[in-house]
């Protein structure tokens, strides 16, 4: 049997996920809208093996990364009957100081090339599905451009946006994050008493933000997209132990952002599970803003990243 290699690209959240409904099923307590990004993705290849294993950039893994690949393929063989082993091999293609490596592109890779490796015979919304088993932002990273995740588990390609958006990846740190995504968003969810503000009022943002791009409206997405943010991050604060990602540079980056807007350049700033800022704006005005960026003291690289293509085989 051939070995199957997919590729797909790592996604960003306008509007985030964070916060799950079901543990089991890896259903999200939200819906989320995000950009795919042609700047950064994964190469994913399985073969035929006598035991599952999982090579991650070289390097053979067996702890808990391991462990959910394992888990993603007995979900596989499940799914499909077949008793396969594999070896997988997966590679991250991001820039070392962006610091963006991420189960998004990572799982939907392997979705799509295990889907093919064990015979499965899906259309994209099945594929966005088996995607979330393996993680919630991944179901995101099957489709191109913006998706829009929904709390049944499934995301779908955003049509009609006319804006064309860039996110300025501003890298902040070098150091690893010090809390993985999936145990931090169940700790705010068990014991954030701004969790359950989180999950009431996200709706509103998710369909402000699609309104926003569908009016082409870039000002009014860019308000959510922060908003949103800043939400997440509020919630994890006020979690029990209280957690942040962000850096003093994340601050400063974040501050520069406002100020370049007071200036007349229209940018909006997100962050994700660690420390990097990264800046929504519109693709004319993307590299403005990187020489911008580029010029604060500590910052150690900004990259320019525009829509990328939905998960393809190779
Ligand atoms: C997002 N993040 O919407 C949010 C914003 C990080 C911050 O989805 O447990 O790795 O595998 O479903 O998808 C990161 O969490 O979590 C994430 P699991 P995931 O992109």
């Amino acid at each position: 049997m051939n070995p199957v290699s997919a590729i797909a690209h790592t996604n960003i959240a306008l509007i985030k996920y964070w916060g799950k409904a079901q543990q089991q099923n890896n259903l999200p307590a939200t819906g989320s809208l995000s950009l795919t990004l042609d700047a950064f993705y994964t190469k994913t290849t399985l073969s035929l093996a006598e035991s599952d294993s999982l090579i991650l950039d070289g390097q053979a893994e067996s702890g808990e990364r391991f462990y959910r690949v394992a888990q993603f393929l007995g979900h596989l063989r499940l799914l499909s009957g077949k008793s396969f082993k594999c070896a997988v091999a997966s590679e991250n293609h991001v820039p070392t100081s962006a610091g963006l490596a991420s189960s998004a592109s990572g799982f939907a890779a392997l979705a799509l090339a295990g889907a093919k490796f064990f015979g499965l015979d899906l259309d994209g919304k099945a594929l966005s599905e088996l995607a979330r088993i393996g993680s919630g932002s991944a179901a995101r990273s099957i489709f191109p451009g913006l998706a829009r995740m929904h709390t049944a588990g499934y995301a779908e390609p955003v049509l009609d946006a006319p804006l064309d958006l860039c996110l300025v990846v501003v890298s902040c740190s070098r150091k690893q994050k010090a809390i993985d995504s999936r145990e931090a968003m169940n700790l705010t969810a068990q014991t954030s008493p701004y969790y359950p503000a989180w999950v009431s009022t996200h709706q509103a943002d998710l369909d402000g933000a699609l309104a926003a791009i569908q009016a082409g409206d870039f000002d009014a997405l860019g308000r959510l997209v922060e908003h949103s943010t800043l939400k997440m991050h509020a919630s994890l604060m006020a979690a029990q132990p209280g957690l942040w990602y962000f850096e003093p540079l994340s601050l400063t980056v974040m501050a520069a952002v406002h100020s370049l807007r007071q200036q007349g350049l229209p940018a909006y700033f997100t962050l994700d599970a660690g420390p990097h800022v990264k800046v929504l704006c519109e693709q004319k005005n993307a590299e403005a803003l990187q020489r911008e960026l580029s010029n604060i003291v500590g910052v150690s690289g900004v990259t320019l990243a525009g829509p990328g293509p939905g998960a393809y085989l190779l």
